[in-house]
């Protein structure tokens, strides 16, 4: 895997956290299948950047269906004039499920992006929260933190590749960003709709490619 990356291109790790992995709170199909490939990406030091987001709620969180009593877990409610998703409590700040995975050395990356820690919002993407009380989605420091460093090209992988990974690079597309998903390297948490995710992707201007391709 030693490639011709472009120096100015970052790997953004999207909630590579237990709680998204068999065992976890809100386990993606497979979830753990990505932790070797991650190893061995950023053991090969092909990227020049790297950045880890990390889902970190409150336990209050207005994300979980254990603050709409009566709801379902997976049931979709009308919040802020947008559908939020009732999800099982998972990624509370300071849990051993809301830790980076031990599984993977994170010594070597540059930047941890910790977001969702507003209890009243959610958060999918690494660059913005999801709609808040007032309609505004208020931007991470992820954007600022790549324009720094003159990044413009992106690699995106992690968990889910239906939510948090999929609201990244969709994101990252409509800053500006040369984007690329990593397929190999996500799971999702609904696998039935991995194809019309795949294609969701690709209408977004994605390219979407395996981990062996790079280099
Ligand atoms: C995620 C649901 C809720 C994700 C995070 O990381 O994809 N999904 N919070
Ligand atoms: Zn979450």
């Amino acid at each position: 895997m030693s490639s011709p990356i472009n120096p100015n291109a970052a790997l953004i790790l999207v909630d590579v956290q237990p709680d998204f992995m068999p065992g976890g709170r809100l386990a993606c199909h497979e979830g753990d299948a990505i932790v070797p490939g991650i190893s061995r990406l950023l053991e090969s030091g092909a990227f020049r950047h790297v950045v880890a987001t990390q889902d970190w709620h409150p336990v209050d969180h207005v994300s979980f269906v254990s603050s709409h009593p009566g709801r379902e877990p997976f049931e979709r409610i009308p919040l802020y004039g947008h559908a939020q998703t009732l999800w099982p409590e998972h990624c509370v700040q300071e849990t051993p499920g809301a830790a980076l995975h031990p599984g993977i050395d994170w010594s070597g990356i540059s930047k941890v992006i910790r977001k969702g820690d507003d209890p009243r919002v959610d958060s999918y993407s690494g660059f913005r929260e999801n709609h808040g009380p007032d309609g505004t989605r208020p931007a991470t420091e992820l954007d600022g933190w790549l324009r720094n460093r003159e990044v413009d090209e992106i690699y995106v992988c992690g968990l889910a590749r239906d939510v948090c990974v999929l609201w990244t690079a969709q994101d990252a597309v409509s800053l500006g960003y040369r984007t690329r998903v990593l397929w190999d390297l996500t799971r999702p948490v609904t696998p039935d709709t991995d194809l019309t995710t795949r294609i969701r992707y690709e209408q977004m201007g994605v390219d979407v490619l395996d981990s062996a391709e790079l280099g």
